[in-house]
């Protein structure tokens, strides 16, 4: 057995509360080295022994580990344990203190008290969510009469400049909103909308003002409550990293230099305060003049920040907040900020802007999720530029999804791309069939789907500012058999509840050939899905266990039916670039 490889802490993603009663733990091994892994659990304060035990499975694996996992419930709440590991050369006890032959020796790990206020709640509805982004310029100018000066004319062929103006709006989101329930998203993440002189509005001028040239409260109102009338959900950008230059408490320290009584506020160097040749104050990443950053320790800035979101939650009843730059503002305001919010609305969903390793603000006491953009490097590198095979595809998938709570999972922003990346069919480099491949992916996988406003018509566009075009709204520029593939696709979703909220386990990789494939299965269903991501036909032997003894088995994008009965293998045949949804059929 290689124990230098085998860990396991009582916290973080290797024990966490599966609920108030419930632990879910989990141990990481050197791949294929242990035959299996038992769990001994009891009551911290019962006997000698830990008389109750569990088999752990194996959740998955990266090219180094396996990572075993499952759910021991506690009535009490106060847990000890020690794991029983199999390898080749016998059996070894893992405890506290270490490996050892004999089980008290080991020791065991404590999780003290699965204590109420540490629980990780997560708004039950992300597990059914399909999020739309809208970068509120760019989507639809449903009011000509509030156009920024210089606004320029619509057109989905354009290539928009850092300054450009389009004069999208709230009300062009209002009135789009027929079309967003048709293709069956359900949430929309709206980029900033408060007062700046941006397009982007990054740079907050007046946090309590929405920016005229979007509309007013009441439109933003107006906006949430037709939404809602339609189940979709509103979620807004807190940008709380950073102000704007024209934020009245940065004017207030260029006016008065040291005596401001917000000189606090910020991270000021030397007075007076100057932009050239370089600003003389911190500010988003290396010296983004416009965007002066918040000091959110100064007890001020914290209760000025915390009364714009409570405000805003309560005001427009928005169903949460996209966190900009979450990873830059202390964990301390992020505490909060959950706390204040979730009072309003317990509801309310909170996903940080995090493009790395998440861990730390995803234990239950800050975020609920993030945007997952460690999903998004993984789909691009398979899927659009075939530089990875399904092997280690499934690897970095694994990984990240034990780098977190199994709560975080399924709340996940999944996205191809966003405002801030090039358009994920540009990274195809325009090849549509690798682009349905993995929207396919995307579809079916745990966590919540994010389209990028205009993916969906196969819009393309390089980075920043290119990926921001207008939305192409002609009909007869529109991709409509790719719109067609999405609106299939979240439809099946929908129905097919083991995609929402079903585990995950990997069932297919073959490197060679390059094709993939998972089930997720809910408890009472089963659904398979199968990717060839490859220029060529394959015949792939699906391994029907998970299924456990259907009669039959239908494609629910082929509709193809097959007979699995008495069977324990079946062949299936993938076209190039095609999947397949596979479940029972009654
Ligand atoms: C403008 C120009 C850009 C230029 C940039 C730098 O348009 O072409 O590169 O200035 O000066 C907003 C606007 C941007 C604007 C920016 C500055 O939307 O158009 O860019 O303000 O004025 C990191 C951060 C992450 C951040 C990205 C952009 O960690 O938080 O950089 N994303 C948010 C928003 C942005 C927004 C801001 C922050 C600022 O989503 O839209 O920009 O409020 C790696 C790194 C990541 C890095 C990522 C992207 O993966 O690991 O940390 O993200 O690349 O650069
Ligand atoms: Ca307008």
């Amino acid at each position: 057995m290689w124990k230098e490889a085998v860990f396991h802490r009582p916290e973080g993603p290797y024990a966490h509360p599966a609920g108030p009663r419930e632990l879910r733990v989990r141990l990481r091994a050197k791949r294929g080295d242990l035959f299996s892994c038992h769990l001994f659990h009891g009551d911290r304060y019962g006997g000698e022994e830990e008389g109750d035990i569990l088999r752990l499975e194996k959740a998955g694996s990266d090219e180094l580990f396996d990572w075993f996992e499952g759910v021991i419930p506690s009535a009490t709440r106060r847990l000890r344990y020690v794991f029983y590991l199999e390898g080749e050369e016998g059996g070894l006890w893992y405890g506290e203190k270490g490996f050892a032959a004999d089980r008290r020796e080991a020791g065991a790990f404590q999780y003290p008290y699965i204590c109420e206020g540490d629980l990780y709640r997560v708004p039950d509805w992300a597990k059914d969510g399909v999020v739309y982004q809208i970068f509120p310029d760019r989507f639809f100018n449903g009011d000509e009469g509030n156009d920024p000066e210089g606004t320029d004319p619509w057109s989905a062929a354009a290539r928009p400049r850092p300054d450009s103006f389009y004069g999208g709006d709230l009300r062009g989101i209002i009135e789009k909103l027929p079309y967003l329930e048709a293709l069956g998203v359900n949430v929309l993440y709206l980029t900033p909308i408060f007062l700046s002189p941006s397009n982007h509005k990054y740079d907050t001028t007046d946090y309590y003002r929405v920016d005229p040239a979007f509309g007013d409260a009441e439109t933003l109102k107006e906006l949430v409550r037709l939404a809602h009338q339609r189940g979709i959900r509103v979620l807004l950008d807190a940008v709380f990293n950073h102000a704007g230059y024209g934020f009245f408490a940065f004017q207030d320290v260029l006016q008065r230099g040291e005596d401001s009584p917000y000189a606090d506020w910020f991270f000021i160097e030397d007075f007076p305060v100057v932009t050239t040749p370089r600003p003389n104050y911190e500010t988003f990443a290396n010296g983004v003049w416009t965007m002066p950053k918040l000091n959110t320790a100064h007890p001020e800035v914290r209760a000025y920040l915390l009364d714009v979101a409570e405000y805003w939650t309560r005001e427009a009843e928005i169903d949460g907040w996209r966190l900009d730059v979450a990873n830059e503002v202390d964990h301390r305001f992020w505490r909060a900020f959950r706390d204040r919010v979730k009072e309003v609305n317990p509801e309310a969903l909170i996903v940080g802007e995090i493009w790395h390793d998440a861990g730390p603000w995803l234990q239950g006491d800050q975020f609920d999720s993030v945007m997952n953009y460690l999903f998004r490097d993984a789909v691009l590198d398979f899927f659009a530029a075939g530089r990875i095979g399904a092997d280690r595809f499934d690897a970095l998938l694994t990984r990240t999804r034990m780098l977190y709570p199994e709560q975080a999972h399924f709340a996940m922003f999944n996205l191809l791309g966003s405002h801030d990346t090039e358009r994920f069919l540009t990274t195809c480099g325009g090849r549509l069939e690798r682009m349905r491949l993995a929207v396919l992916f995307q579809m079916t996988y745990p966590g919540m789907p994010m389209i990028y406003y205009g993916d969906e018509v196969g819009m393309c566009g390089g980075p920043d500012p290119d990926c921001r075009r207008p939305m192409m709204w002609e009909e007869e520029r529109q991709n409509r058999e790719l719109l067609a593939h999405y609106r299939k696709l979240i439809a099946l979703r929908k129905e097919l509840r083991p995609l929402r909220r079903g585990d995950f386990r990997t069932w297919l990789v073959d490197p060679l050939r390059n094709l993939y494939g998972f089930v997720r299965w809910d408890g009472e269903s089963c659904v398979g899905v199968l990717f060839n991501n490859s220029p060529h036909e394959h015949r792939v032997e699906v391994d029907l266990h998970p299924f456990g003894g259907a009669e039959k088995l239908r494609d629910a994008l082929s509709g193809k039916t097959i007979d699995a009965a008495g069977r324990s293998r079946m062949p299936w045949t993938l076209p190039p670039y095609q999947g397949a949804i596979l479940t029972p059929v009654e």
